[in-house]
């Protein structure tokens, strides 16, 4: 199964950057189960010098890691997220993942702004987000193009992300209407 083709451009680097969505593959998994045995934490984030509260929970698995001043110490994929771990790895093609950041979104309200997967540590090769939940729009834009993609993201949604990270960039904008929770978990190969 190739999934859903939703953008492929050749990139400098030789690379081809590429954007694929395979709908429903984990849909007999259950966001209250994630959303009760994940350990959530309440982050905050530092914008134009003023402290918030990340309009997120989240949580780590994998090395320990450092991203927008937020620094996780090295946890150890659960059991239950390494079945997870098998299925993509397996859809995809790729080696296992070493690590998986989740974020829970309470509601419409909670959200991701434009922002790009590139710490050093990360391989921005193949990165894979999977979707429980309440329906939400992500979003894909070319940094000099400004050319930009959405796509929505249902319940056991399967999306890649392969070499995406130098000319894109992501986000998940605020959606007023939307009520329901939505988890996602972003799997990740360090280098
Ligand atoms: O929630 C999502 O689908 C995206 C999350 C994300 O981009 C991130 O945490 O880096």
């Amino acid at each position: 199964m190739d999934g859903l083709t939703l953008l492929e451009a050749p990139l400098d680097n030789g690379h081809k950057a590429r954007c694929r969505h395979w709908p429903g593959l984990l849909q007999s998994s259950s966001i209250e189960t994630w959303t009760a045995c994940i350990p959530w934490q309440q982050n905050q984030i530092v914008v134009f010098g003023k402290t918030y509260d990340e309009p997120r929970l989240t949580a780590w698995f994998g090395p320990a890691y450092t991203y927008s001043s937020i620094s996780w110490p090295a946890t150890q994929i659960p059991v239950e997220l390494g079945r997870i771990n098998k299925l993509i790895s397996n859809t995809l093609r790729c080696r296992e993942f070493d690590a998986v950041l989740c974020n829970l979104y309470r509601n419409g309200q909670d959200a991701m702004g434009w922002h790009r997967d590139n710490e050093r540590e990360i391989d921005p090769a193949m990165i894979a987000s999977v979707s429980l939940g309440a329906e939400r729009d992500f979003r894909i834009r070319q940094r000099s193009t400004r050319e930009t993609w959405t796509v929505r993201l249902g319940h056991g949604d399967l999306l890649s992300m392969e070499h995406l990270q130098s000319d894109h960039e992501h986000a998940l904008p605020r959606r007023a209407k939307v009520n329901g929770p939505r988890l996602n978990l972003t799997f990740r190969h360090f280098r």
